[in-house]
């Protein structure tokens, strides 16, 4: 059996932490879908489809394994999207305690709705400050972004910002 798992975030912008998880993902799984999903908590910088080329476009420049999708999702519950696909588990990253109280209620609730598991990875410790809301606030601001996010994103953002 094919196993598949869904890597579900923001990604406002991608940033080396979430690519980094979304690596060594690729490497557990058959098949890895990376799904951006607007959260209704945060307020976004970028548009969905921007999200999701600057994705494609920072894992093909990080020539990640190629058992990897992106796609978008607006229209219900992230296990919907699993069970369309066929994936049985949800990966996430957490960087802290803050990351753990924040998934593990979602985690226990995705099992309940659908019987999809929730397997945390650890960060590497050289990205694990790193957020994609720390990035926003430093490109608004006019500072360098480069050592937190992959090039791609870096020119789109400078570009941007100009
Ligand atoms: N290192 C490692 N992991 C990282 C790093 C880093 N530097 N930065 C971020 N991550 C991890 C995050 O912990 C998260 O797991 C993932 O990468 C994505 O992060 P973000 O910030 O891009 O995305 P979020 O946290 O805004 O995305 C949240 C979701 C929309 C995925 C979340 O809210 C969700 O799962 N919603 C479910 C919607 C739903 O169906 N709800 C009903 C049942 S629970």
């Amino acid at each position: 059996m094919r196993r598949i798992a869904v890597v579900p975030g923001s990604f406002d912008p991608v940033t080396l932490g979430h690519l980094d998880v979304i690596d060594r993902a690729a490497g557990l799984f058959d098949e890895l879908h990376v799904l951006v999903v607007h959260n209704p908590d945060k307020s976004a910088l970028l548009p969905i489809s921007q999200r999701v080329s600057l994705l494609e476009r920072a894992i093909a420049e990080a020539g990640l394994p190629t058992n990897i999708v992106v796609a978008s999702w607006s229209v219900g519950l992230l296990v919907d999207y699993c069970l369309d696909v066929g994936a049985s588990v949800l990966v996430k990253g957490v960087r802290s305690q803050i990351d753990v109280t924040y998934e593990t209620p979602m985690a226990i609730v995705n099992r309940n709705l659908a019987a999809v598991e929730t397997v945390f990875l650890l960060p590497n410790p050289a990205n694990a400050h790193v957020s994609s809301s720390l990035v926003r606030q430093v490109a608004a601001l006019g500072g360098d972004v480069s050592p937190y996010v992959p090039r791609v994103v870096a020119d789109y953002l400078q570009k941007a910002t100009v």
